[in-house]
């Protein structure tokens, strides 16, 4: 990749570590609506295979999907303003942490059921063929993910169709609070890539890098005709599963371990030793992005609750929208 490509990665990752972070913060300290699933630890996945999008391909998320949403091109106000449920929100307060969508960016939507992303990636990948405009369809999901029967059949339908689609699966060793290995009786989720004749890929989701040339191919693959691919990212989450959730689960060590290999870090380090980055250039990263989330926050803050009856635009009856 060239140098404006690693930066805008790098901000990318940067964006989402301090938006998860404020978070964090933020559900400790006020009262904030609904439940949250953090991406911490996570966030080479995102910003390495967005970095080969386009604002009119298409991504389906899940409900660990704020990661997603940003690397995307969403607003950072407007997801901000979601969380905190204002009329400001991408969802206008109706969707919340679990449901980001932005049909103007290709964000089909954050979805947490299980699983449920990847058939609907499937119809996206289906459609962006149909119109010929050499779209492709990105489909984020889990470990867990890969054991419900939405994954057979979106891939295996994807497969036999030829569909411009790449299902990325984020392994980051725990479905809640089971480990992947108790219920997937293989080490590589991407093995199954065979099962489907498509090309299945395991990839380092620490290594921005490796992330961003693996979905490179896979992309570009599904671009030019040649049908989807299965990548698996070996990533961590470093928080619990979903808000102060505790991962009493995990081995002594193991997080500590992980957190060797950060993504940001790594990814920083490789910037001045591959990509000739100054010092200036990066901290002025930092020091911008740390800004947008502050700036986000007091733009949530100072939104407009929405009126109660605000629900009613967004409800289809037989006789059309009400
Ligand atoms: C169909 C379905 N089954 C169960 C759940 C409850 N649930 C929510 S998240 C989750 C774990 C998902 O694990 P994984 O796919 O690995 O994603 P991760 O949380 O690790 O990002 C479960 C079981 C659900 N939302 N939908
Ligand atoms: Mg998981």
């Amino acid at each position: 990749m060239d140098k404006e490509t690693a930066l805008y990665i790098y901000r990318k990752m940067c964006e989402i570590r301090k938006f998860e972070e404020k978070l964090y913060q933020l559900f400790l300290t006020r009262p904030m609506p609904g439940s949250m699933h953090q991406y911490i630890g996570e966030e080479a996945v995102a910003a390495g295979v967005c970095a080969n999008l386009k604002k009119d391909d298409y991504i389906t998320s899940t409900h660990r999907g704020h990661g997603h949403c940003i690397a995307k091109g969403a607003d950072i106000r407007a997801i901000m303003a979601e969380m905190f449920a204002k009329k400001t929100g991408c969802c206008r307060a109706m969707g919340g942490s679990m449901h980001i969508a932005d049909f103007g960016v290709g964000i089909l939507g954050a979805i947490a059921i299980v699983g449920a992303g990847i058939p609907i990636a499937a119809g996206a990948g289906w459609s962006c063929s149909y119109f010929g405009k050499r779209q492709v369809a990105v489909s984020f999901f889990g470990d867990g993910a890969a054991n419900e029967g939405a994954f057979h059949e979106g891939i295996n339908l994807a497969a036999v169709w030829k569909l411009p689609v790449v299902f990325v699966c984020e392994n980051n060793v725990y479905g809640f609070s089971t480990h992947y290995r108790r219920v997937t009786p293989i080490d590589n989720i991407a093995d199954r890539a065979c099962a489907y004749g498509i090309p299945g890929k395991v990839v380092d989701g620490m290594d921005a890098e490796a992330v961003y040339e693996e979905s490179k191919e896979a992309v570009e693959r599904a671009r030019d005709g040649g049908g989807p691919t299965l990548l698996e990212c070996k990533t961590y989450r470093y928080k619990g599963h979903s808000r102060f959730e505790k991962a009493g689960y995990r081995e002594t060590g193991e997080l500590e371990e992980w957190e060797k290999r950060d993504p940001v870090v790594l990814f920083r380090k490789k910037l001045f030793q591959y990509y000739d980055a100054t010092e200036k250039q990066v901290s002025s990263i930092d020091e911008e992005v740390s800004r947008v989330i502050e700036e986000a926050v007091v733009y949530a803050e100072k939104s407009p609750d929405p009126d109660p009856g605000d629900y009613r635009e967004y409800i289809f009856t037989p006789e059309g929208v009400e």
